[in-house]
């Protein structure tokens, strides 16, 4: 459980931008004991989502979004190092290659969850954010992923996740791989409907889903 003045100060530091600040609140954190994923759960992800409510309500403009959102990308940095020198001799769980779809930047969610399949055992291919369709397809061909993960934060880019099915289809390649969808805007209801294998809510349950579907090849 992460004090509530850690919550208070994160909420804070992310609205004003405050790179130097939000280094030390971390460092401080980490160094008192505080659970990595916990700290990032409970302060820093309830921190960014303030900073888009206020931006969603106008009270907060593009160039402040900008700002608060590197200072999220160097703090989820800094904590994500930390939960990675555990990951050591885990036996690897199987082969996951994720992308931010197509014309969306989005990819602070996108690397907590491939932190945490890193520090589960995962091998993890990584592409990156606005990552093209037929790219992903050929990088999870050439690698042989056995699970292709998408995230996508718009609900204009969500559609670049139905492509993929569709495209994995058309070239023959649908049942050579499982499919993960995720996203804030992404559904249960969606992943249904495009005919992605599981839907995953945060990066904890992206573990679960990978597992449960490496469980089913
Ligand atoms: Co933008 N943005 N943004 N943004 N941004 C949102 C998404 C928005 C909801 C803000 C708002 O209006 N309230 C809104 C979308 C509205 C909509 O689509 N209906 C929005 C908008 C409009 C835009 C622009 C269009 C703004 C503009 O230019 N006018 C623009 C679009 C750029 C583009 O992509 N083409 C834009 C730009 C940006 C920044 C570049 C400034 C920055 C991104 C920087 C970066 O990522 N490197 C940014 C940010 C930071 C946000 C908010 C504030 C925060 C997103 C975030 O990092 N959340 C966001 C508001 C919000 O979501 N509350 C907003 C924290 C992160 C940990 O959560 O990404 O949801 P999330 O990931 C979670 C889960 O979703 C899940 O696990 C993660 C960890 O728990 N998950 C997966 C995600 N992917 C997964 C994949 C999986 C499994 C789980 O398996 C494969």
């Amino acid at each position: 459980m992460i004090d509530q003045s850690i919550i208070d100060d994160a909420r804070q530091v992310l609205i004003q931008a405050d790179g130097e600040r939000v280094l030390t609140l971390a460092r401080d954190a980490l160094n008192r004991g505080a659970d990595p994923l916990e700290l990032m759960s409970q302060a820093f992800i309830p921190g960014i989502n303030a900073v888009g409510d206020l931006f969603g309500r106008g009270q907060l403009f593009l160039p402040e979004l900008i700002k608060s959102a590197n200072v999220m990308k160097a703090v989820t940095d800094f904590i994500n190092n930390s939960i990675g020198g555990k990951t050591g001799q885990l036996k690897r769980k199987g082969t996951i290659l994720i992308a931010t779809v197509k014309g969306d930047v989005h990819d602070i969610g996108k690397c907590i969850v491939v932190s945490l399949l890193q520090a589960n055992g995962f091998t993890v291919h990584d592409l990156g954010r606005d990552v093209d369709t037929d790219k992903i397809i050929a990088e999870a061909v050439r690698v042989e992923a056995d699970i292709i993960g998408t995230s996508a934060l718009l609900t204009t880019t969500m559609p670049r996740q139905k492509d993929l099915e569709e495209a994995l289809k058309s070239a023959g390649l649908r049942n050579r791989f499982k499919t993960i969808v995720g996203g804030a805007p992404v559904t249960p209801r969606w992943a249904a409907r495009i005919g992605a294998d599981a839907y995953a809510e945060d990066a904890q349950d992206g573990v679960i889903k990978a597992e449960q579907l490496m469980a089913q090849k």
